[in-house]
Formats: structure tokens, sequence, C-alpha cells
């Protein structure tokens, strides 16, 4: 059977890690490289805040409304539902994802909550039958470094407790995540993009059947 380029499947490639790791930025280039390799690229991210979910996750983000911790988290996860269809409808016409933060971000930021404490497992659950990522960096940096870059400190989750017991949780769940890639974010921006870049093109190469998100 023919392998034609204009054929393939797109890939799914998640960008995680704490608040301030660079997530965004780096998106941003991989982006653009992978463009100028020619592939058809779109970005998305998560939480998407306009949707009418999106809406009710922002003004709780910014502080301006209150909701119970399972409430806001099932929220979190159907913002990702609402548009699994459409990712995986785009992935099987060619084009690449590149997804800036996904179910990793969903789980560990409501399990590292101190009251009530919802399990990493409890907290999963939601996330089992989304697509699945083809490749996913993980960000890496300490918390002191994440807490000296811009803006830090404006939304809930951003203070330096939370953060550093999101950092546990966040390699809890990728020490047992095969195709995780742990980036160290500390590096400069040119730097950590060149470790991306290595990153995602091994990943082009073994790109198998797409799937879905599994206990
Ligand atoms: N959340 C999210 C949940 O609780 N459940 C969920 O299901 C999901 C999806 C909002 C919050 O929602 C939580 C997690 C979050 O607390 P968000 O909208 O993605 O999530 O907001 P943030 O992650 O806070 O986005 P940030 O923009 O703050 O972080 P980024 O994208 O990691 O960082 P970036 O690229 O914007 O860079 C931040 C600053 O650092 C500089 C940049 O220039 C910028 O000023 N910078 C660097 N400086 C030095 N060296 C480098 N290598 C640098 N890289 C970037
Ligand atoms: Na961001």
């Amino acid at each position: 059977q023919a392998s034609h380029e204009s054929t393939r499947r797109g890939a799914l490639i998640v960008v995680e890690g704490l608040d301030r790791a660079g997530k965004s930025s780096q998106c941003e280039r991989l982006g653009d490289y992978l463009t100028e390799q020619g592939h058809s690229v779109k970005y998305i991210r998560f939480p998407a805040r306009t949707t009418p979910i999106g809406k009710l996750i922002d003004g709780y983000l910014r502080g301006s409304t209150n909701q119970e911790d399972h409430a806001i988290h099932l929220l979190f996860s159907a913002n990702r539902w609402e548009v699994a269809r459409s990712i995986e409808e785009d992935i099987a016409n060619g084009i690449t994802l590149i997804v800036d933060r996904y179910s990793y971000s969903g789980a560990v930021y409501s399990a590292a909550k101190a009251n009530p404490g919802l399990s990493l497992e409890w907290a999963w659950q939601p996330e089992i039958g989304l697509p699945r990522p083809d490749i996913c960096l993980f960000l890496s940096i300490s918390a002191e470094e994440a807490a000296k870059r811009g803006g830090f400190g404006a939304e809930r989750y951003e203070n330096e407790t939370m953060q550093t017991r999101v950092r546990e949780l966040f390699r809890t769940l990728f020490e047992r995540q095969e195709d995780a890639y742990i980036i160290d974010a500390g590096n400069s921006i040119e730097y950590v993009a060149q470790d991306i870049q290595a990153a995602v093109s091994s990943c082009f190469q073994r790109l198998g059947a797409t799937g879905s998100l599994r206990t």
C-alpha cells in the first residue's frame, strides 16, 4: 500500500509542566519549526477558556467564582471532551496538533489540593478514552525558578506550596507514562526548543496507530 505524505495522519503532541515552565513559548516555537518542516500544524490549549464550560473555568481560576473541587475537576475534563472528536478528525486529516496542557494537568492539579484531597487515581478516571498523545513533553523546572518568571501569582494555583506538590505528582504520573519526555526547562528558550525538536522528530519516525488514554 502507498504511503503518500498527503495521506499520513497528524501527530498529537502534548506539552505539560508547571505554571511558567515555558509551555506556551515552546508550543509557538515548535509550531514554527514543524511548519517549516512541511507539516500542517494547529495549536490548541487547555483550559479552552472561551467555550461555555471554559468561561466557568476562567472565572474559577481568576478567583471571581468558587466551585466544589470535584465539580471544577469534571468541568476541566469536560472542556477536553468538548473537542475530543475534532482532535481525532484533525489528526485523521493529517493535521498535527500541538496541545498546551492536557489530561496530565487535569489529574495533577486537582490531586495536589489539600482539601478534600482527590486521589490521582480518582482524578484520572474522567480522562480515560480521550485521544492518547503520541508524545508528551514534560517541561521540568523548579518551583523557585518558575516563581521568578513574569506574571507569577495572579491565578488560583500560583503559590509555591501548590506548585511543589504539583511537581511531585507530575513526576509520579510521568514515571508510569510511555512516550513521556522530561525536558529540562530551566535552560534558555532556544536550548529547550532544540531538546523538544529532537524528541518530536524521533516521535514522527515511530508514529503508530492512534489510541485512547487508559487507566
Ligand atoms: N489546570 C489546567 C487545571 O487545574 N486542570 C486542567 O485540566 C488544566 C488544563 C491555568 C491553570 O489551570 C490549571 C493549571 C494552571 O494553574 P494555563 O492557562 O495554561 O493554566 O496557565 P499557565 O500554565 O499558568 O500558563 P503560563 O503562561 O503561566 O505558563 P507557560 O505557558 O508554561 O509559560 P510561558 O511560555 O507563557 O512563559 C512564562 C514566562 O516565562 C518566560 C516567558 O517569556 C514568559 O515571560 N520564559 C522563560 N524565561 C527564561 N527562560 C526560559 N527558558 C523561558 N521560557 C519562558
Ligand atoms: Na501558558
